[in-house]
């Protein structure tokens, strides 16, 4: 048996993600290396707001902030920092040509019109979140411009469709912070270490387990769901599948991720399209669960598939492992035929 401190020194301390990134970029022999060097900007971002979000309840800047977004939604000091932080880091690193934000309704240009990237992103979701110490996290979706490099980005630039995506993410502020991505070969996921200031690689390939373990959704809207959610979820308590619902985009569905499950917002009678947002929220999270072998569906058609036409639209969301969101849709044609 070995003794412990020979544990210790024996144990490597894995790979990190610039490293990780920079084998993977070896193995595309055309890559040029900007693709990699944005998803370290992002990376870098979220170590900012990850510092920011743990010493939250010390420093001044929890609470809301004096002005609403573009949905009309109050925005909190966090979601406002999380905003500046991470298009600074973009314009700084000069791979983003333009930028989408839950924060601002219109493009944010970086000055970097030579990038061959744009990037949409909600900065920091699950706000109301913040100010009680509950998981939160930040998305984003990265596409190859269709405009001209060299001239300015336009809305055709972000409005592609969820397959033309290059690359899509998460970082969730959790217990552990970690960031999750897949740049559509599979679903790689990195834990930040703060001691070391690093994300190392954590989980390799990630895949959502075939059979989902519990659902996800506001059951307070009950009422306000359409039947065949409402006889959806009556079978899933019938069944005595557990409910699991933080109201934490981000931390729902890693754990679903993780464990097995589904999450729903679907229309209900006040949002006929649900809430979430089709460009930072429901794209992103659609690419990695495809590439994690999971489904993700608005009830009619997958998310992937949707049309966008809107910067800021909303979109109905279903999504996780493949019994569970089909079983959902099972729902659907039930009362669609009944
Ligand atoms: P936000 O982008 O304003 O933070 O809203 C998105 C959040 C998600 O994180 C979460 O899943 C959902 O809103 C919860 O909404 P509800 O309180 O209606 O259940
Ligand atoms: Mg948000």
């Amino acid at each position: 048996m070995t003794a412990p401190d020979e544990d210790l020194i024996a144990s490597p301390v894995g790979i990190t993600l610039e490293r990780y990134i920079m084998r993977k970029q070896a193995e595309f022999p055309f890559a040029t290396g900007e693709l990699s060097q944005l998803l370290r900007d992002i990376a870098l971002a979220g170590k900012i707001i990850n510092r920011e979000v743990n010493r939250a309840g010390l420093s001044d800047v929890t609470g809301a902030f004096s002005r609403q977004n573009v949905q009309g939604e109050q925005q909190q000091r966090l979601d406002m920092a999380a905003h500046v932080r991470f298009v600074r880091a973009l314009r700084n690193g000069g791979q983003a040509c333009a930028v989408l934000s839950e924060e601002e309704e219109g493009l944010i240009y970086t000055g970097n019109d030579h990038a061959k990237y744009v990037v949409a992103m909600d900065p920091l979701d699950g706000s109301s979140n913040i100010d009680v110490n509950v998981s939160i996290g930040t998305l984003f979706s990265i596409y190859c411009r269709v405009t001209p490099v060299g001239s300015k980005a336009t809305a055709a630039d972000f409005l592609q469709g969820g397959r033309r995506q290059v690359a899509a993410g998460y970082v969730l502020y959790g217990s552990s912070t970690m960031l999750v991505y897949t740049t559509g070969h599979g679903v790689t996921g990195f834990t930040y270490e703060p001691s070391l200031g690093e994300f190392f690689l954590s989980h390799p390939d990630l895949r959502i387990p075939a059979a989902g373990r519990t659902f996800s959704c506001n059951e307070g809207y009950w009422y306000e769901y359409p039947a065949y959610v409402r006889a959806f979820l009556e079978s899933c308590k019938r069944r005595g599948l557990p409910g699991r619902y933080i109201g934490s985009l981000v931390a729902d569905y890693h754990r679903n991720l993780l464990t097995g499950g589904i999450y729903l917002y679907p229309p209900t009678a006040a949002q006929t399209e649900g809430k979430l947002r089709l460009l930072y929220e429901c794209y992103p999270l659609a690419f990695l669960m495809e590439q994690a072998g999971g489904e993700a569906t608005t009830g009619t058609q997958a998310v992937l598939d949707v049309v966008p036409t809107d910067f800021h639209q909303r979109c109905p969301l279903v999504i996780g492992s493949p019994d569970l969101v089909q079983e959902l849709l099972a729902c659907v044609a039930a009362a669609s035929a009944g």
